[in-house]
């Protein structure tokens, strides 16, 4: 068993709702208060990781987080019974009761990022959980995340989770959606590249219209926890065009895996200058070329970059050694999207494969099948540390498609959140999560 790359999917949570709470995120504003269909969320959600476990074997997942947060409408000065706090915030800010029952912790692109032990000066794998300032909603994740991250990577001696960075926004941080890795064939060290979006300092530029949601002190705060010498980092900084398209993470309009980097040719800010130097410190590295593969405007306007989400696949190396785009159907629904596609997996690369498939209920919610999923590269002592409950075998995936079926709601409106039954709905669900995944209960629902 060597080093191997892990896919940690967010399960889906029972609360999944459309509460158009993301600024910037064009999906989440077009949908706001319609009506969500938790069930197939989930179902989808696990239709996707068994489809990943499948090709690669090397499927895991991250529990959702629970809801409601309950604490965080108590903290503002709700109070009563369980039932009273949720009527209350329901009457006087419904936006705030949407907060405390978001499930957006399925996306766990953001949940943190990583930098493989191979990378990292100590030997240790490296985790620092996204603080999220940059949304309420998101915000509350960060702790609990922690939290969970630290009991399925149990060791010390071979994982560090680090706190989030400072809740602040300078420092605000959306993980691993604004960090790639690139790694050469049959090498162990790789080359991280950071996306911000806010420069530091007054002169940069910036998005006039969305929030940047990455700052530039927060990427190079993390580079440097995670004891990345100066040879295996770059940084590059986000068109603030792009993120005033919607393009609210680099993983809207970029996606990386191992030599290859698949990107839309008005991604970054100068891009030509930081393709070379990106490819220059990959070459330096690894001693062998990164493969470019760029679409330009003309082949794939912008606009249909971000309602296709052709950049948010996820690719995936699989047992065979090919590698497969993972897409969602709207990019076969959008023909200049699906005519890149075409034109990539017919390309000169090992990308060779193409599979569509239907996540439209996070897709509303503006996450597409990279978001959905974190990458954990473990070498053979860390596969063997880390919670084994977690990782998606046969039986795991029987046993979780039941439990969907058994707990989750077909349908849920802003409305529904008023109803007092959905806690203890959810609460229930979780406590027998905490049993199928072979996790202390403290753990999932929070309550050490
Ligand atoms: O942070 N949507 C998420 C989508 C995250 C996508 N992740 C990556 N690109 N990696 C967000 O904007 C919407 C929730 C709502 O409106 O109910 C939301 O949080």
């Amino acid at each position: 068993m060597s080093n191997q790359e892990y896919f940690f999917d967010g399960l889906i949570g029972p609360t999944h709702n459309y509460a158009g709470l993301s600024f910037g995120n064009i999906a989440s504003k077009l949908h706001g208060h319609e009506v969500a269909n938790p069930r197939a969320a989930a179902l989808q959600g696990l239709a996707k990781m068994k489809r990943v476990a499948d090709l690669t074997g090397r499927q895991c997942l991250l529990p959702p987080l629970r809801r409601p947060r309950l604490e965080f409408l108590q903290s503002l000065g709700f109070k009563g019974s369980d039932a009273e706090v949720i009527d209350q915030a329901y009457r006087c800010r419904p936006e705030l009761l949407a907060i405390c029952y978001s499930a957006s912790s399925m996306w766990t692109a953001n949940a943190a990022t990583v930098s493989p032990s191979a990378d990292c000066d100590d030997g240790r794998l490296h985790f620092t959980p996204a603080n999220l300032q940059s949304t309420l909603h998101r915000s509350i994740e960060a702790e609990s995340t922690t939290h969970n991250l630290r009991a399925i990577f149990n060791s010390e001696e071979l994982f560090c989770v680090h706190p989030p960075l400072p809740a602040q926004g300078l420092f605000a941080d959306e993980g691993a959606a604004n960090h790639t890795r690139f790694v050469g064939a049959g090498q162990s060290v790789g080359l991280e590249f950071f996306v911000f979006g806010m420069p530091s300092g007054s002169t940069g530029e910036t998005p006039n219209k969305f929030p940047a949601r990455q700052t530039q002190l927060a990427s190079e705060a993390v580079a440097r926890r995670h004891q990345l010498q100066a040879d295996r980092v770059c940084f590059g900084q986000q068109n603030p065009e792009v993120i005033d398209a919607g393009v609210f993470h680099n993983d809207v309009i970029a996606v990386g895996h191992e030599d290859v980097l698949l990107c839309h040719s008005q991604a970054f800010l100068n891009q030509p200058e930081l393709l070379d130097r990106l490819s220059l410190k990959f070459e330096n590295l690894s001693g062998s070329s990164l493969q470019v593969i760029e679409f330009s405007e003309s082949e794939l306007p912008l606009q249909d970059a971000v309602s296709s989400y052709l950049f948010n696949s996820q690719l995936v190396t699989r047992k065979d050694g090919g590698i497969s785009l993972i897409c969602p159907v709207e990019c076969e629904e959008n023909r200049a999207a699906k005519e890149c596609v075409a034109k990539v997996v017919e390309g000169r690369n090992r990308i060779d494969d193409v599979i569509f498939l239907d996540l439209r209920q996070s897709m509303n919610n503006g996450g597409g099948p990279a978001c959905l999923r974190l990458r954990v590269v473990l070498d053979a002592r860390q596969q063997e540390a880390m919670h084994a409950g977690v990782m998606l075998t046969e039986s795991l995936y029987g046993k979780l498609t039941e439990w969907v079926g058994r707990h989750y709601r077909e349908s849920l409106s802003q409305e529904d959140l008023r109803d007092p039954s959905l806690v203890g709905e959810t609460w229930e669900a979780m406590e027998e999560l905490s049993k199928i995944l072979d996790l202390p209960s403290q753990v999932l629902l929070n309550q050490s």
